[in-house]
């Protein structure tokens, strides 16, 4: 098929959305800019333990470093908004939403397979590799690069009718894909993300001190509880305050069904803290809860348990 670039990035993105995207944007190859926010955030050492942030830096700035001849990344998003009545969803003991349903990263990369299947029938040299959340790529960046949508105080991509609730994913290929146009940022003078959030992770430039934020401290942090576990956690994995008080994330209707399809709060406590490494197994397999090990779920469920008690 002879395509122009313009009907060539036509068809893809409609693609995109026939395989289950909600979302696709283009965006450059080559620097998106802003890396320099990145090189604060590390230099300041907001990234805690997660060593993994501070390797391939240059390639994480540059999709066409890491993926050699790159011509341009597709930046795509689902949605995972609950919908309904979400007024309960923040109990003691809850799971935050992006982990609610089933794992995300294995419903996107089986999207983006069927999708690059369905390019490669239409354009027979594609040559792209997909990336979903854990490699060195700057997914946030790139989709406000693509015009996808902007990044709000909390730090969050809020896409237009999705609000913040969405979750990332990028095909970096060879198609001279045309780029979309970055939106203007949407917060105004509202600050309610930086007043919502409990422990001071969140800062005014949009960075997040990982150290002292709490979903890092259930997801990635392992060994003792911090204090500010001890004082605010009330979560078993992650955390959704400063999206929850954002009212771009009202009224918004139900996300995508594979990843909403978990009750808010579905474990007990007092369960939890009773579980053997077999309830664990059991209870976390094929979800992305399991990234958190067996002690570090006894660990959140204790800090979040004494809320209960409050
Ligand atoms: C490390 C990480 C974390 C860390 C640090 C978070 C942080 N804010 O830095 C921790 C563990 C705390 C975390 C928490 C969460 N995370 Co996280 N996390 C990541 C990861 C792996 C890297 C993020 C990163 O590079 N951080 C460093 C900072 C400096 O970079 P950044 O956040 O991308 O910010 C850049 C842009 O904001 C840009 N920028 C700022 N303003 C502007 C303006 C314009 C015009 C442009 C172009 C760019 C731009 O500059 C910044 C630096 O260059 C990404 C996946 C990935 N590979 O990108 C997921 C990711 C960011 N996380 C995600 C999610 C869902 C979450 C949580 C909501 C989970 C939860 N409910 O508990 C929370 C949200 C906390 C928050 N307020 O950010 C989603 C975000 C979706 C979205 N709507 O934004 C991602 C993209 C994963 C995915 N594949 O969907 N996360
Ligand atoms: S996720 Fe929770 S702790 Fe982290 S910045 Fe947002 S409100 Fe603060
Ligand atoms: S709560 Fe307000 S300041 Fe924070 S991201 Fe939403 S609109 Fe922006």
């Amino acid at each position: 098929m002879d395509l122009s670039d313009a009907e060539l990035t036509a068809a893809v993105c409609d693609l995109a959305i026939e395989v289950g995207f909600a979302r696709a944007e283009v965006a450059p190859a080559g620097d998106p800019g802003r890396g320099e926010k990145f090189d604060e955030w590390l230099g300041r050492g907001w990234h805690g333990d997660m060593a993994y942030m501070a390797r391939n830096v240059e390639k994480r700035k540059r999709p066409d470093l890491l993926v050699p001849g790159a011509a341009s990344v597709l930046s795509l998003a689902v949605g995972y908004a609950p919908g309904g009545d979400d007024s309960a969803a923040s109990g003691p003991g809850y799971i935050a939403r992006f982990a609610r349903g089933r794992d995300y990263h294995k419903v996107l990369k089986r999207r983006c397979a069927e999708l690059m299947d369905r390019i490669g029938e239409i354009v027979p040299d594609f040559d792209g590799r997909a990336f979903v959340d854990t490699a060195p790529v700057m997914e946030r960046l790139l989709a406000a690069a693509a015009g996808l949508g902007w990044i709000g105080r909390n730090g969050c991509l809020i896409v237009e009718d999705l609000g913040s609730y969405v979750v990332l994913c990028e095909i970096i290929s060879n198609l001279p894909l045309i780029p979309g146009r970055p939106v203007a940022p949407g917060c105004g003078d509202c600050d309610a993300c930086i007043r919502a959030c409990p422990t001071g992770a969140l800062h005014d430039d949009g960075l997040v001190d990982s150290r002292k934020c709490l979903s890092y401290l259930t997801i990635e942090h392992r060994g003792d509880a911090t204090e500010e576990m001890r004082k605010f956690n009330r979560g078993l994995y992650g955390c959704d305050l400063c999206q929850e008080v954002c009212p771009h994330n009202r009224g918004l209707p139900p996300g995508d069904v594979e990843l909403t399809s978990s009750p808010a709060s579905e474990f007990d406590l007092d369960d939890v803290q009773a579980w053997s490494a077999d309830d664990w197994d059991l209870a976390t397999r094929g979800r992305a809860i399991r990234r958190a090990k067996y002690d570090m779920f006894i660990r959140n469920a204790a800090t979040a348990a004494v809320r209960l008690a409050e």
